[in-house]
């Protein structure tokens, strides 16, 4: 039995995936979107039916292999949507009004390697050509000014972007899967587009490789402070409401600008999840229900907004 309260390997949250189809077919999905740069299927979920005039909610996770609350957090929310509590009407609404598509381990090679060689890896595993140190910044690699400011082009480094562009597989399949899915077919209808990232206790906005923000950016503010709200009344954490770039640092080709700057997609946020600092990455595992509740509340009170705008 898959507890919600600890944390998995990659091996079990795949097959605990798996285990899902049967359970919440036919109006939800479990695939691969492609292998990792070592061979890893990239599980993600569909919940919710798949329909032109349903809007999509996309959740992301682990793209840094070692915030281990946000696969957590991820595979909480999977499991809230797809068997609510008997008494949250809210969450079937929400799976009855929404596509959601998560993908709990986004980067599933870096991840194995943290539970089995090294608990502070950040990066994919990939090999470089000209040096020996290994693996790329899932969140510096993506086509929205890449290279840009807060990047390196030293494969050593922790932000090292990588040769180019979706030099890397793993950020390859996600785009390739947002543009085929909800792009070519279907224009507009990714409402939300959520990166959970830890640790800090952060609701980001874009954008990560400028100073300047968005011109709807007291939209994105307004909506971040209404989830960060319902994180609070939820178990008292409070999370900081901004854009990246001016409450972090300049970060240029993360996910999130991407999906604002390339796809359009309205509502592009980064969450950096708990906790501030006391315990960081390595947060234990009794953080987890309770992430997973602020988190549940927050992209709840997000998505019924979204609904009230549209
Ligand atoms: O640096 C990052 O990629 C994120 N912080 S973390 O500590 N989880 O590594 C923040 C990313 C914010 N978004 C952009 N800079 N685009
Ligand atoms: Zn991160």
């Amino acid at each position: 039995n898959f507890s919600l309260s600890s944390y998995h390997t990659y091996d079990e949250i795949s097959d605990w995936m798996d285990g899902l189809i049967d359970k919440c077919k036919p109006d939800c999905d479990v695939f691969s979107i492609g292998d990792t740069y070592e061979g890893r299927p990239m599980k993600i979920i569909r919940i919710g039916k798949e329909s032109v005039r349903r809007p999509v909610i996309w959740i992301d996770a682990g793209i840094h292999a070692r915030e281990w609350i946000a696969p957590a957090t991820a595979i909480y929310i999977i499991s809230k949507l797809i068997d609510p509590d008997k008494s949250d009407r809210i969450a079937r609404v929400l799976a009855s009004r929404y596509t959601w598509y998560i993908l709990p381990v986004a980067n599933p090679d870096g991840y194995d390697y943290t539970w089995t060689m090294d608990r502070l890896w950040r990066k994919t595993r990939s090999h470089h050509k000209y040096s020996p140190c290994r693996g790329v910044d899932g969140n510096r690699n993506w086509d929205f000014h890449w290279g840009g400011e807060g990047t390196s082009d030293l494969p050593c480094n922790e932000d090292y972007r990588g040769d180019e562009p979706f030099s890397e597989p793993e950020t390859r399949n996600i785009a390739r899967l947002v543009f085929d899915e909800f792009l070519l077919t279907l224009q507009g209808r990714l409402a939300v587009y959520l990166s959970l990232h830890s640790y800090g206790q952060y609701w980001l906005t874009p954008w990560g490789y400028t100073y300047n923000v968005p011109p709807d950016y007291p939209d994105l503010v307004h909506l971040g402070t209404k989830a960060t709200e319902a994180m609070r009344r939820t178990h008292g954490s409070r999370y900081q409401v901004g854009s990246s770039a001016r409450i972090l640092y300049l970060a240029a080709g993360g996910s999130d600008d991407w999906a604002k700057g390339v796809l359009g997609v309205k509502y592009s946020y980064t969450v950096e999840l708990c906790d501030t600092g006391r315990h960081g990455f390595i947060l234990p595992p009794h953080y987890i229900t309770t992430t997973g509740d602020e988190m549940l509340e927050a992209t709840r009170s997000l998505s019924l907004s979204v609904l009230r705008e549209r």
